[in-house]
This record gives structure tokens, C-alpha cells and sequence, in this order.
């Protein structure tokens, strides 16, 4: 009999597109990055996503100086896979960005394959209290800020990936980006399986219709064929709607705070992990098994934990 599909449950633990003030549960200082990160990967998280914080004021930074405190906890006392951003916050520099991956050498770096429109400012309509002085005028920047991602930089990045071992989560916020990975792929410098992460209802890219899903599926499957694992998210409300979908679909899922504050309707997540159990509910019940981080590394051909720089 046929073994049964291992979904890999990423999380997304804090991110760049929250401000410390739209959630009192999203972790800022280097120790609650760390804990939370611990609490999703025993709830079931085989992949951590991490960006860090400045511990100073909450504001997203790629100083590998932020990282390491993150780093140093949860090695050793995890043996989830450590995936580090290369997106980091949109306003930033490419320099700026790729800095953690290249020093620590992850099993797992994100890399974002176009550049876009990224727009946060409509946040600000949902939260007018802000404790520091640089969120507001963050997601207003918003509206006037290209995410940066040309082919230079993505050839960049790779070319990290390929002195370090680190392979990529390749986001994918619209089909072109998918024709961008297929273009790295025929020119040889984008190795199989290739891990794409369909992102979906970020205002600047795909929506987060159904119709979405699927053209974005069909896409990915006629341009990689059978070389590539899909995972999905979505952004806000879209979260669990789009995961469960995807799951019926094939797809492995990421949730976490940096892509969603909620949980349900009006209900805020309290934490990473209470989001990581509840899509762990969601699949189960679709008789779908959750991939262990071991699992996880085999399906993505990673070069295991004992080879990373941290
Ligand atoms: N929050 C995601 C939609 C990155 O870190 O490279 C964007 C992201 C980018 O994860
Ligand atoms: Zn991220």
C-alpha cells in the first residue's frame, strides 16, 4: 500500500508586516521569538520562518546581531528545520536582507521571487494606537514602496545558497514570479525539488479567491512538472480557508503570526502554536498526516541540521 502524504506545517513566527502594537501576542523580543518558535514546533511545526526584531523599539531588522540570541536558543532544544527571511521588510535594502542567511547558513532561506507592490497601509485602518513612533509612518511608507527583487538580486541570493547549502522557500506572490523560478530552473541554478510557497491575498499580489488557488496550482504544475513540493498561505482572514484548500489540493501549509493575527472571526491568535494546532486539527481530519521535521528534511532535500551556520 501506498504511504500516505506528509503535509510539513511551516510557521511563520513574527515577520516584518506587523507592528508590535496591532497584537499584544506577536513576539518581539529575541527570548519570545524563541519561545514561540519552540511552542509551534511542539505543536507540530516542522519548518520555523524567522525574522527578528530590534529589541529597542519592536522595529523588523536582518542584523545578524538580532539573530543570534533566537539562533542560540533554539539549537539544541529543537529539532525543527530554521528557515531565515531574505525578505525582511520590504523598505529595506537587498544588502541588508541577505545578511542573516549568509552568515548563519540555514537549512532553509526564503526567497522572494519579483518585485512588487507590497501594501501594508490599509493596517491603519484597523489599528490607530501605536506604542512607537515608527509603525504608523512604516505601513503609510507602504503605499510608495517597490519589494525589490529584481533578477540581480535573486541571482544573488542563490548564489549564497549555493556556497552555503542553503535551500530556498521560494515565495511566490503571483504566477509570473512562478515563470521567474522556472527561468532560474532552465538556467540550471535553481535545483530540485524546488519548495514554492504560494502566497496569496497581499495586497500587490494574487488574491485570495478560490479561482486563485487554482490557477496558481495549474500554473505551478505545467511549468515544474513533478519537481516541486507547493506549500500555501494566506494572508489575514484568507489563512485557514486557503490552507485547509490547499491541503485537499496536495499542498503543505504555513500559518504563524507573521502572516495572520487571527485565529477566527474577531478572535485574535494568542499565540503560533495555538494557529499551528488548529490547522494540525483541520488536516487531520482530512486524514492528512503531519511531516515530521525529519520528514520534512527528506521531502526537501535539506542538508540537516548539524551543517548550519549557528
Ligand atoms: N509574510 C510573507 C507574505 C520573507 O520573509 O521573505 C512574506 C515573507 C517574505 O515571508
Ligand atoms: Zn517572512
Amino acid at each position: 500500500m501506498a504511504s500516505r502524504r506528509k503535509v510539513v506545517i511551516t510557521c511563520a513566527v513574527t515577520g516584518a508586516i506587523h507592528t508590535p502594537s496591532m497584537s499584544p501576542h506577536l513576539p518581539v523580543s529575541a527570548s519570545e521569538i524563541a519561545e514561540a518558535a519552540l511552542e509551534a514546533a511542539e505543536a507540530g511545526a516542522a519548518i520555523l520562518h524567522l525574522h527578528a526584531r530590534d529589541p529597542a523599539d519592536g522595529r523588523p531588522s536582518q542584523d545578524p546581531e538580532h539573530f543570534v540570541p533566537i539562533l542560540r536558543r533554539l539549537a539544541g532544544h529543537t529539532d525543527a528545520v530554521v528557515n531565515l527571511t531574505t525578505g525582511g521588510n520590504p523598505a529595506m535594502t537587498v544588502d541588508e536582507r541577505l545578511r542573516p542567511a549568509a552568515e548563519f547558513a540555514p537549512e532553509l532561506a526564503s526567497l522572494n521571487m519579483g518585485s512588487m507592490n507590497f501594501g501594508l497601509y490599509p493596517m491603519l485602518e484597523r489599528t490607530t494606537t501605536f506604542r512607537h513612533a515608527w509603525e504608523a509612518p512604516a505601513l503609510e511608507a507602504s503605499r510608495d514602496v517597490v519589494f525589490k527583487n529584481t533578477f540581480a538580486d535573486i541571482e544573488r541570493i542563490l548564489a549564497i545558497g549555493r556556497a552555503n547549502g542553503t535551500r530556498f522557500e521560494f515565495e511566490c506572490y503571483d504566477t509570473s514570479h512562478l515563470y521567474n523560478l522556472a527561468h532560474f530552473r532552465d538556467r540550471g541554478l535553481v535545483p530540485g525539488p524546488m519548495f514554492v510557497q504560494s502566497v496569496f491575498g497581499l495586497l500587490g499580489g494574487i488574491g485570495a479567491h478560490p479561482e486563485d488557488v487554482m490557477h496558481m496550482r495549474r500554473t505551478a504544475d505545467r511549468l515544474l512538472g513533478d519537481d516541486y513540493e507547493w506549500s500555501i498561505l494566506g494572508a489575514g482572514k484568507a489563512q485557514m480557508p486557503l490552507v485547509t484548500m490547499g491541503a485537499t489540493m496536495g499542498s503543505h501549509v504555513r500559518v504563524g503570526l507573521e502572516d495572520s493575527l487571527w485565529i477566527g472571526p474577531g478572535r485574535r491568535a494568542t499565540s503560533n502554536a495555538e494557529q499551528v494546532r488548529q490547522v494540525r486539527v483541520a488536516l487531520e481530519a482530512l486524514s492528512l498526516d503531519v511531516a515530521t521535521p525529519g520528514e520534512a528534511r527528506a521531502l526537501l532535500q535539506l542538508k540537516g541540521a548539524a551543517s548550519v551556520g549557528f
